[in-house]
This record gives structure tokens, sequence and C-alpha cells, in this order.
């Protein structure tokens, strides 16, 4: 029975003081989702017998299989407490770290969370990573310690130890949060300081550089866990019991007299009690007296479990009486103990009041929203609060009101799209009964339970009654079966059932200000909207939507359709949703991809973009068993990427259709999607594809024996610099450090470039501030177009200082000297971890400066020609030599770009523009000639020597033959850039997981033994204090990591689990070329050297999926096979 008609809830959304937006966070398996079944079952919603093994929103069938949540799902549950009546939207999300973008879908809409610790595992990794997501997000935790019957029952503690643990946990955890605020604090601060220097009149005098004023001057006192704030309860969910400790000072300052604040003070920390002098003192190791929390509160718990447990039914009885309780009879004498135990706790201490209690008094309400939150909600990239426009700054207040009239604006955040079978909207639903129907069917139903009946005693069967054969509809007249009756009421309407195999899109989505009405219009505003654009097209000066609003970028205009109460597995058809309310939203599958900000102002900017913890990276491609069924699987894919926040669908330029998932799981989450829903079709999926990184280091000092290689003999240095040869062809000249010199097809241009390893840090520089160096080329871009809207933020300006700075730091040395200054172009995509450095004289151009002013024809055709060297270096950097893998920390510098011939080129052509009809002429005759040449040309390479050709005539019919200059330019340069890395040792870089792996001593030795079989290296092993439990710190290349988990858990019979997320690329070390050269290698190895070589290994086999050449030998011993034969 549900207790909460919708007609209430409505009621309740009206409230804004009493909703609470809240989500269920913790590590993978702590019990999220069985809180939430005990939260539910509050509301009548599901049973409370099966609170706990339902696991209700778990709604999906997999969930339910493999017992992990994988989707982030809400409900809406009404609590009251004394007169006030609250609104809780409570989101359960997933733990998996394959699923964490579904966390950050659910942190963005909530003002609170509920951080679920498992009391024996204590804090894992993933719990860090979620408090970091609501620290980063400002949203406000409270701390739920779980499964404490686990220390009862499994690691037999007694209440002593068990406090001990339980404060460890505690200390773990506000020690997690100390770092986190710390830093922010520092943060802050640091940002300040800066500020002040900018602006040096504004704090004067201030010398000494003190980091420890601004930890000093914050209270961070409400900011940690601990139970005598309310912050923190303890719980077992699957036994339905939780309490915090104001329960319990309450019970005692009535039975011992001691007033419950004083109570609420000592009740947890090292205090006992004086029971003669009623006093309470602090504790006294010596005297062996147990603190407040183990007497009051552990051992009354502990010694109901040992009663249970021995099946003492006396004193049960007796604690039953003494605690007032009623329990069935039927639990009462049930034979087992754990049905006993939730009968008599869930009463006793029922969790969810403790747990709802302490949401509705500790979390925020929509209303509480912070200045600091909403201004981190609305500024986007390197933007700051203050560069917004007026009329965008005004929405503030806005936010901070949460204002339901007519004249607040509508502010809508959709966090994610998710797909519900159209059959279960509500609008498809089959009408509910009205009174009079069922009646007429109760009637049916027991006429035939009659009838049965007395078929059963072998009497012929009744006849209908006069009655029943006038309520009867069916056509024939033949007597309908009850199943077949149900059917027909449940089915919906026939027009719908060519919809019911469809998906409908719902918009999982919070208001922020407003009322959402349906039929209401809307703008939708995608990531990169950018309202000060809007506002110098449109006048402002409309609350809705025009009809004849002129196109915008990333804008668009929709109604909302339909609204909906999101109830776990079902939907609750609304009119309107006033603001500060979790809602779903039908309707806008095709304005909005995977998330958007809806407002009813163009003026509103989009909101920060979810901030996903792991990265998609493991990559597979698919096809459909059948190729005609291609359109189908191109459909599904769309629609699984609308489905799923953190998804990528590519189509390669080799034409493969490709997912990007997370992690294994995920990956098989979203193949049994497509299969069974968004395509409904046979799909075949590749092995995993492994990305990797192609770059280069500096030659090594030994070989593969360790020897020195300098002092020793290179045996097979003739057949080294064979293959040198045979990579670089000829024409090219490579001088003995590595620069390249190579000149374009026609002549008219000659590149030098070098490639140079970058070091690590720089390349790690790189990577961490790609968003601003993304910032940069956009200013530059736009800049370049001649439009002046963006202006360079005073903050922005300072980070690009900053980043320039720190490349300077690391970039040192002669070799390295002036390079920052020059660097022209990072790449691939402009933004990657590779630098273009420009050291020619002719033409000076960096990125520090912006691009070049507006000079002569002269200058800006340099420009036009320099955009064609940095596409050259962008496609270079794109995909590299070895297997057309992305490179990465690589510098290629540009010697020198000698244009002159060009030049003089350019210049004759003017002096011949009186004359360019007969230009023309001839360059029809010439073109013919030159066709022959270009055959030669590509015979024998570049070997023909240029003044051959060398007539003023003859080079400007060039220029046409071998295609537009631009062109040329950006192939040599590419070219170029190849060989200048295939002249230095070159290495793969494999992508590696962080890997966190808690397992039992007795399992430790298994799980390295895979470990290391997949080349993994073991980082940190920790203890678990107080348990037998280890945590493991290890990385682990991807491209070994699949079946990893699987493996583990058998290996270990369950008892260990591996959670990987993508950290970081590292080098391979092996050289995929290595053949043995050294005296002491030809020993070690032998001529062959047919010892395995995993980078090779690796490429090869990049290169066989790309359908690139693969130098195998097919037979290696041929001799041996014929000798063999002959024996025969
Ligand atoms: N002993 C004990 N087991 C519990 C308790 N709460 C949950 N469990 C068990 O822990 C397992 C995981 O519970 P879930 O609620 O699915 O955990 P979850 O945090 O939702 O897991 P994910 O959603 O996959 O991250 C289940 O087998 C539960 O029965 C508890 O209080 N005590
Ligand atoms: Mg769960």
């Amino acid at each position: 029975m549900v207790l909460n008609s919708l007609d209430k809830m409505i009621q309740l959304q009206k409230n804004t003081a009493n909703i609470r937006n809240i989500c269920v966070l913790a590590h993978v398996d702590h019990g999220k989702t069985t809180l939430a079944d005990c939260l539910i079952s509050s509301n009548g919603i599901i049973s409370s017998r099966l609170a706990g093994k339902l696991r209700y929103m778990d709604s999906r069938e997999d969930e339910q299989i493999r017992g992990i949540t994988m989707k982030s799902s809400a409900i809406s549950l009404h609590y009251a407490k004394g007169d006030e009546e609250y609104l809780i939207n409570l989101i359960d999300s997933p733990g998996h770290v394959d699923f964490s973008s579904e966390v950050s879908t659910a942190v963005r809409i909530c003002d609170g969370c509920i951080i679920v610790v498992d009391a024996v595992e204590g804090v894992c990794p993933q719990t860090q990573a979620v408090l970091r997501q609501a620290w980063l997000e400002n949203i406000r935790p409270v701390l739920v310690i779980n499964k404490i019957d686990r220390l009862i029952l499994e690691l037999k503690f007694t209440p002593q130890e068990a406090y001990s643990h339980l404060k460890n946990i505690l200390e773990q955890i506000n020690a997690l949060t100390g770092t986190l605020f710390t830093s922010k604090v520092l943060e802050e601060r640091a940002e300040r300081e800066t500020e002040s220097q900018v602006n040096p009149n504004s704090e004067q005098g201030e010398q000494v550089y003190d980091w420890s004023t601004g930890l000093e001057d914050t209270d961070d006192s409400h900011l940690y866990f601990s139970p005598e704030q309310g912050n923190v309860v303890f719980t077992s969910a699957i036994d339905g019991w939780g309490f915090g400790i104001e329960h319990f000072a309450k019970i005692y300052s009535q039975k011992i007299g001691i007033k419950k604040e004083v109570l609420l003070k000592t009740l947890w920390g090292d205090y006992y009690i004086n029971m003669k002098a009623k006093k309470i003192m602090k504790v006294d190791q010596a005297k062996g007296k147990k603190p407040l929390f183990v007497q009051l509160i552990l051992e009354n718990i502990w010694s109901l479990y040992d009663a249970v447990l021995k099946k003492d039914k006396e004193k049960i009885d007796k604690i039953v009486t003494s605690l007032g309780l009623k329990i069935g009879a039927r639990e009462a004498r049930h034979s087992d103990p754990k049905i006993q135990i939730n009968a008599i706790c869930s009463q006793w201490l029922p969790i969810s009041q403790a747990v709802l209690a302490m949401v509705c008094h500790k979390l925020p309400s929509p209303l509480d929203i912070t200045a600091e939150r909403v201004e981190k909600l609305m500024c986007t990239g390197s933007q700051t609060f203050d560069s917004l426009p007026p009329e965008t700054q005004a929405l503030k207040a806005a936010f901070m009101k949460c204002g339901s009239e007519d004249t607040d604006p509508v502010i809508i955040f959709v966090s994610k799209m998710f797909a519900v079978d159209a059959k279960a909207l509500p609008q498809n639903k089959p009408r509910p009964l009205s009174q009079e129907e069922i009646a007429q069917r109760r009637e049916r139903a027991r006429q035939r339970h009659a009838e049965k009946l007395a078929a059963a005693q072998g009497q012929a069967p009744l006849h209908p009654t006069q009655d029943e054969s006038a309520l009867e509809t069916s056509p024939k007249g033949e007597e309908p079966r009850g199943d077949e009756q149900q059917v027909e009421s449940t089915t919906p309407k026939p027009v719908l059932r060519e919809e019911n195999n469809q998906e409908s899109f719902i918009a999982f989505a919070r208001v922020f200000s407003g009322v959402a009405r349906r039929g209401r219009k809307i703008f939708v505003l995608g990531p990169k909207y950018s309202p000060a654009e809007f506002l110098q097209r449109v006048p402002l000066g409309f609350s809705a939507p025009p009809d004849d609003l002129p196109p915008v970028p990333h804008m668009a205009c929709c109604t909302l359709e339909n609204l909906y109460l999101l109830m776990g597995r079902e939907l609750e058809d609304l009119e309107e949703v006033p603001p500060g309310n979790v809602l779903g939203i039908g309707g806008l599958q095709d304005f909005v991809l995977k998330s958007a900000t809806l407002c009813s102002l163009p003026s509103c900017p989009p909101f920060i973009p979810l901030n996903f913890e792991a990265t998609p990276i493991v990559r597979v491609a698919v096809e459909p068993k059948h190729p005609s069924e291609m359109p189908q699987l191109v459909k599904g894919m769309k629609l699984l990427n609308q489905a799923d926040p953190c998804v990528q669908i590519l189509i390669q330029e080799t034409g493969e259709h490709v997912l990007v998932t997370a992690g294994e799981v995920h990956l098989q989450r979203c193949l049994d999607d497509l299969k069974e829903r968004f395509a409904k079709i046979h799909i075949s999926v590749s092995e995993p594809i492994i990305p990797f990184r192609e770059t280069i280091t500096k030659p090594p000092k030994v070989d593969m024996v360790n020897e020195e290689i300098g002092k020793q003999q290179k045996v097979a240095v003739i057949h080294q610099t064979k293959e040198d040869q045979s990579k670089i062809p000829e024409g090219i000249q490579v001088d003995s450090d590595g620069l390249i010199t190579i000149t374009t097809p026609n002549k008219l241009a000659t590149l030098s470039v070098r490639a140079m390893p970058l070091p690590e840090e720089v390349t790690q520089i790189l990577e961490e501030n790609s968003d601003l160096i993304r910032s940069m080329e956009q200013l530059t871009s736009s800049l370049n177009e001649g439009k002046n809207t963006q202006m360079i933020h005073q903050k922005t300006q300072e980070k690009i200082w900053e980043f320039k700075g720190k490349l300077e730091q690391h970039l040192t040395g002669r070799k390295w000297r002036n390079t920052v200054d020059q660097i022209w172009s990072f790449g691939p995509r402009k933004c990657g971890p590779n630098i273009l450095a420009n050291r020619s004289e002719d033409f000076q151009n960096s990125v520090w400066t912006g691009p070049a002013g507006k000079a002569s024809k002269e200058a800006s055709r340099y420009r036009d020609l320099g955009n064609s060297i940095v596409s050259g270096f962008q496609l270079a950097t794109l995909s590299g030599p070895m297997c057309e893998e992305p490179l990465m920390g690589v510098c290629f510098v540009l010697e020198k770009w000698d244009l002159s011939k060009f030049e003089e080129q350019g210049a004759s052509d003017n002096q011949n523009e009186e004359q360019s009809d007969l230009v023309k002429e001839r360059q029809g005759e010439d073109k013919t000639c030159s066709d022959g040449d270009e055959n030669q040309k590509l015979q024998d390479g570049f070997s023909e020597p240029f003044e051959k050709r060398s007539s003023q005539k003859g080079e400007s019919s060039l220029t046409d033959c071998y295609g537009p200059f631009s062109g040329q330019l950006i192939a040599t340069m590419k070219e170029a850039c190849r060989y200048a890395l295939q002249v230095k040792p070159q290495r793969l870089m494999a992508a590696m997981y962080t890997c966190d792996i808690m397992a039992t001593s007795d399992v430790l030795g298994r799980v390295y033994a895979v470990l290391s079989k997949r080349e993994g290296r073991v980082l940190q092993e920790e203890m678990k204090e107080g348990t037998d439990m280890f945590i493991i710190k290890a990385v682990l290349p991807v491209a070994e990591s699949f079946g990893f988990a699987d493996e583990i858990r058998k290996r270990t019979s369950g008892l260990a689990s591996p959670q990987l997320v993508f950290s970081h690329w590292e080098i391979i070390p092996s050289d995929p070329f290595w053949v043995p050269t050294t005296e002491e290698e030809y020993l070690h190895f032998g001529e062959k050297a047919d010892s395995e070589n995993q980078a090779r290994k690796y490429m090869n086999a990049v290169r066989k999926r790309k359908g690139l050449y693969v130098e195998e030998k097919i037979v290696e011993h041929a001799e041996k096979q014929r000798t063999l034969s002959k024996n025969k």
C-alpha cells in the first residue's frame, strides 16, 4: 500500500524550505541501495519485510543479477517529524568506478548527500572519490556507518573493540575532509594573494607570506563528522536498524537524570559515568572504565544479538518487554535469527527515523544554496563571475531566491537523459479501474472460483448466469478466461502498440528557480552557449522565447511537454513543478543530447559541465551480424549515446563504429543495452581496442644487457645503418643530430625540422592545462576572425602567465633556450601534449603574442602559409609513424623555413601580371611536360636536381601542377615531422590503470600472482587496522586488464575485487624496432633475438588492426623443416 498519494507529494513540493534533495554515495557494495530500500519501505512503497532484499532502486535486470547499481535513479519520499512534513528527493547512485559519471549527474542536482561507509571495510578508494565530488559541487554531506552487524557477527568484536574501530573510521574520514578543506582554503588564499599582488594598493605592508593564517582564521568545525554534531548515524541496513546518539541521549536523560545536552556531548567520546555520583567523567584508561557509548549503547545491541543467536527465549522476551515492543507471532517463532533480529531492531531503532531525521536537520534545503555554489555553477571554462554580462550576473539573485512567482525566471538543469520503455510512461499506462469495474471483476472471479470448485467435485460446470452473460463482452460468446481478461485490461490502447517497442527519453533534472509548467516555452542552452553573444545580437525585453528568434548558436527553443515525478521504477504525471525539486521531463530528446540548461531567459549561462572522475578508455568496434542491419545499429548507437552520460560513440575514418566506455563492466552494460533495447539486433564486437601513444626518448646509454654502449664494438653497425637508410627516402637530408631538411614537391620551400623528447614534467603540465590551451586557441582564432567579443579576463591572463612560467621552469638548459617563447602551436587538435617551436628567423609567431597584427599583404600571406605548417604539425602529431597512434611528449622544432624561391616567384608573378594571358597559355604547355616530371619524381624520389628546372617559366607552372602551395606545405611539414621522429629512438606509451584491490591476507599471494602475470606493479600495500584486510594499490597496463577483475575474483573465490581507474600514460621501455647490435647483445639474445619484445607485439597488433603493413616472417626456420622431412 502506498501511503502517500500523488496529491500529497504535489502539496509538499510547494514548501521549498522543507524539501531535501539528497543522494546516497559510497564505495561499491557498502549498502546504498539496501539503505534506500529501508527508507522507501518507511513510505509503504515496498513492504518492510522485503526491505534490503528487493533492492527497489535497482530496477534493471542486470543490476539485480549482478547485484550492483549501474544507473542513478530518484524517488520522492515523505517524512513527518512533529508538525513538520518534509519531501525527500532521494537519489541512489552506483558505487562502481565504471559508473562514476552517474554519480556526477546525481550530485549536481542535490543539495546534500549521505556518505555510506561499510563498518568493516572503512574508507575505500571510491569513498574518497565521492567525498571529493561532493566537495567540488559544494554539497553538504552526512555520514552513515553501515553494516555494524558485521562487527558483531563476522569480526566478533567486543563492544569496546567495535567502539575503537568506529572511532578509527571516523578519524580516517575526517582526515580526508581535512585534506579537502585545507587545500581549498590554501587555494583561496593563494588567489587572494595574487589579487593583492595585482592590486598592490588594496593590502599594504604584508611582507611575510604566512600560509597558516588562512587556516587559523577559518572555522572548520562544522565540516567534520562527529556523532555529537548529529551528522553521523550507525546502522545495519540489512537488519533494519540505525541510531544517532540523540535518540539515546533522550532516553537516558530521562532514565538516569542527566541533562540531554550533557549526554549529547559525552555519549560519543572517552567519557564514562559514575553511577553513584551521577556524574560524567573523563575515561581513565587505568581503571578500565568503559566509555558511555559502549556501556549505554553498544552493549545493549550486542546482548540482543547474543540472545537471539543463542535462541535464549527468556532473555529475548525480557528485552522485548523492557523496550515495550510488540513482535508478531510469526517473527517471534521464526527459526532464522536474522528475521527475529530484524523484527525487534527495526521497531526498537527504526533506521529510516534515524537517517531521515538527520537528513532533515543537517542537510540544507534548496533555499539554502550558497552564493559560492551559484557562482561556480554559472562560470564555465576560465570565466569568472565578474566577467559575465550584467544581465547574467543578475540571475544569481534568482538562484538564491528559488522563487515560485510568475516573474521569477525558470532555470532548470538537465543532468542526464535516461531511457524508459514508452509503455512505462504514465500517459501510456492503462487507466486505473473505477470502483464499479473492480466490483464487477470481483463478482466474476467469485463465480469462476465456484465453477472450479464444482468441477473439482465432479459436477457438470454451471451455465453462465444471466448476470454474467450480460457482463461478458466476448464477441463469440465464449467463456472468457481470467488471464485473457487480465491481459485485455492491462494492455494499452492499440494505437499505442506501435510505440511500445520504442524507448522514450526522460530528462533527469532539477528546477533551480521558477515554476516549470507543462506547455511553457523555454530556451535550451548547450554547453557552448554564450549569453554575451546572444545579448549582442538580440536585445532583451521578453520573458518567453518568441517564435521569430534569429538562429543563435548552441541555443534552441522548445516546449516543456511532459513533467514527471520520479518514483524509482514509476513515473507520475505532473502539471507543474515548483522550484527546488527534482523532476523528469519528457519530449526533450530532440533538443538535449546528454545534459543541458533550460531557462526562460537567454541571459542565463550554461551550467558548468559535470565533472567526471573516470575517463572513457576501453574501446571496441561493433558491427551488425547481418550487414543489412547497419542503419539499426547506427540508430541504436545514437540512442545509447544519449542514454549514458559517459559513453562515447565514434565513427572512425576507417569506417569502424566504435564505443568508448569507462571499463569492462560499463562496456558490458552498454553492449547489453545496445543489443536488447536500442538496436535490437545481433552485433559482433571486436576485441577491445587498446589506445597507445607514440613518443621518442633520449638515446639509451646502456644496451639491453645493461652494458655501456659506447665502449663496445658494434657488431651489427653496418646492418643498423642499412636499416636506418631504408627508412628515410633519398632526397631528404638528415644531419648527424637528427635535423631533417626537406623540400616541397614544387621545390619552392625548404623546411628543417628536428624532434626532441619533452621532459616528463612538461608533458604533464601540457596535459593538465589542456583546457587553458584550448581557450587560448579559441581566443586567438576569434581575434583572427576579427571578433573582439571575448576580452581576455584578468584571471585568464594570469593563468596563462602561470602556465608559461611553469613551462619555463622545466625547459631549461642550452637545448631549450627560448623554446617557450617560440612555441607556435600545440598538437594534436591544437591542445595536445606536443609542441611546435618556431626557431626560423624569417617569420616570428608564437602562441603568447596572439595573432600577428593586421599588417601588410605580405605578412598575411606569411600567416596563411604559417597555418599550413601548423596543420602539417597537427596531422603529424595525430598519427605517428609507428602505428598511426597520436604522439605525446614530443617537441618539433622548425629550425629553418626557406621561402626565398617562393617569394621570388611571387615577385615575378606581380611583374607578369600584365602579361597574364600569355602566361596562362604557357602554363598550358608546361603542364604536359611537368606531368612527366612528376612521374619521374615518384620513381626516384626527390633526387632530381632542382636546377634542372629553374627557369622562371618552369617554376610558375610547377606551382600549379603539384596542387596548391599550402597543401604541399602541409604534406611536407607532416613528412618532415615523421622522418624527424624516425631518426630518434621511438617508443610506445601504454595507458595505465591504477588499481585498488581489497583482499584478505590469505588470498594476498594469489592477487599478487595475477598482478605480476599481467605486468602490474604494486605501489603500496597497507593493512586495515583491526581487520585482516589489505589494500593494495598497483598500476596495470590497460592492455593487460581485460578479464583482470574476473580472474582476480575467480582466483580468490570472490574475496578480492579490484577497482580500475585510468590514471596516466607510461613509456614502455623496450624499443619496438630493437635488434641486437652490440657484442653482448648478440651473445645474450642470439642473432635472431627471438625472445618476446612487448612493444613490438603491441605495435604489430595495432598495425594489424588498422590494416597497415606488418613486417613478419611467416616461415622462420625453413631449413629445419626441410631437414625434418628428409629424415622421415
Ligand atoms: N551484513 C550486512 N550486509 C549488508 C548491509 N547492508 C547491505 N548489505 C549487503 O551488502 C551487499 C551490497 O549491498 P547494496 O545495497 O547492493 O550495495 P550498494 O552500495 O548499493 O552497491 P552498488 O550500488 O553496487 O555500489 C548486499 O549483499 C547487501 O545485502 C548491512 O547492514 N549488513
Ligand atoms: Mg546500489
